[in-house]
């Protein structure tokens, strides 16, 4: 029972924080007239009849069919409550390790069987831990294999504060004695905390950073170059403690600013991933309370928050968008939708047609949609409507994805036979 009561809570905050409207803050001003976004607006929601880009060849090149997809459940032993993060085991094709918002890391097989307890830091949490706390994110080293490194990355108090944190798996569990403390940022509230921790092509650790919470980012951080908030960082872990700044980050030598910031302009991204074919970088940021966006991440890019939301000006009938980088995709919230949640970049076999489509869904709605990375015209495509509290995705050795959900369960996203 008390496991139970444990994911409800978890689920009932996340998803209150996810809406952005925890802390009773307005809303953004109501646009009176009709943006000049409006026409993309629509071009960029969901329909039904995506235009089809033509191959090198030519040709038209194969397009995912609206609603032409469906969730089917996989990995039995994974009935854990609040699972938010996911990572196959390096150099073991057929493992993967499954962290929960309560502090536990359970090791699976792919292929079925029974779940092993890999880790459990719950005595590290802070010991209230609600709306979006606890762990949050995971990575395994990109030389595990002979370091046996794990990242991990959760919330911590009081004082109120995210860690990022490596340990020794010893004996193919996590030695919880081993606790490396690598960064730690004081969180000013209990919710975005972004928490997606993840190596990139070039072995360098991505940190996501939400705004510092509450609603309508109070402080300021997401413009705000001097504080890590609002940020996916870019840091290099190869050292022997602590972490070092990489000498090509986008603002190092910038006066004022914190050299390990990457990008900027945040209010808290939801999952991030490097597409396995490009090395590009993509992620959902949840909105305020209209707009959810998926983004190309870019060096040195300002995403807008708290100026904009979405496509839109925040607060303001009008606003400076100059250097901001506006989202590849968004969807407003209809039909129950409240926060993204970030996906892949497709690249696995058994559905060609989703190759190069970076995939994502909405934690109270439960749709999943995609949209194509190689083509920025294109409006994103309805590929199903699962019903499931969706709260990550991850991607399996073959490409192929799964869906990590609150409903004590993980999908297999496939096409409609
Ligand atoms: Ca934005």
């Amino acid at each position: 029972m008390q496991r139970l009561a444990l994911a409800v809570t978890a689920l009932a905050g996340v998803a209150a924080a996810g809406c952005g409207t925890d802390d009773g803050a307005p809303g953004p001003t109501p646009i009176a007239t009709t943006p000049a976004a409006a026409t993309v607006v629509t071009g960029a929601a969901p329909t039904a009849t995506p235009s089809a880009p033509t191959g090198p060849s030519g040709a038209a090149a194969p397009t995912p069919r609206p609603q032409g997809y469906r969730v089917v459940p996989t990995i039995p032993a994974a009935t854990f409550p609040a699972m938010l993060a996911f990572a196959v085991v390096p150099g073991r094709a057929d493992e993967a390790v499954i962290a929960t918002q309560t502090g536990q890391l359970w090791r699976v097989r792919l292929s079925g069987g029974s779940a092993t307890l890999f880790g459990d830091i719950s005595d590290r949490l802070i010991p209230d831990a609600r709306s979006e706390e606890g762990l949050l994110g995971l990575a395994f080293s990109p030389t595990f294999e002979r370091d046996g490194l794990v990242y991990l990355y959760y919330s911590a108090g009081p004082p109120r504060r995210s860690v990022l944190s490596r340990f020794r798996v010893v004996s193919d569990a996590i030695d919880p004695a081993s606790e490396q403390v690598i960064l730690e940022i004081p969180q000013p509230f209990a919710n975005h905390n972004g928490g997606q921790i993840a190596f990139g092509p070039d072995g360098y650790l991505y940190v996501a950073l939400g705004d510092g919470g509450s609603g309508g980012d109070p402080l300021g951080n997401g413009q705000n170059l001097g504080e890590l908030l609002g940020s996916i960082l870019r840091i290099d872990v190869s050292v022997p403690s602590g972490y070092r700044v990489p000498p090509d980050n986008p603002f190092v030598g910038v006066e004022g600013a914190r050299p390990e910031i990457y990008a900027y302009g945040l209010r808290n991204p939801w999952r991030f991933s490097f597409d396995r074919a490009t090395g590009a970088l993509w992620a959902g940021d949840v909105g305020q309370n209209r707009w959810e966006e998926v983004d190309r991440i870019v060096a040195g890019g300002n995403y807008g928050w708290n100026i904009l939301e979405g496509p839109e000006c925040f607060r303001a009938p009008d606003c400076d968008r100059t250097g901001l980088v506006l989202p590849r995709a968004w969807y407003g919230r209809e039909a129950g939708a409240c926060a993204v949640i970030g996906g892949y970049v497709y690249r696995g076999r058994a559905m060609p047609e989703l190759d190069g489509w970076f995939v994502y869904g909405d934690f109270c709605n439960g749709r999943i949609w995609a949209v194509n990375t190689a083509d920025d015209s294109s409006p994103p495509v309805l590929l199903t409507e699962t019903g499931h509290a969706i709260s990550s995705f991850g991607e399996l050795p073959d490409g192929e994805l799964v869906v990590l959900t609150f409903d004590r369960a993980v999908y297999r996203l496939e096409r409609v036979p």
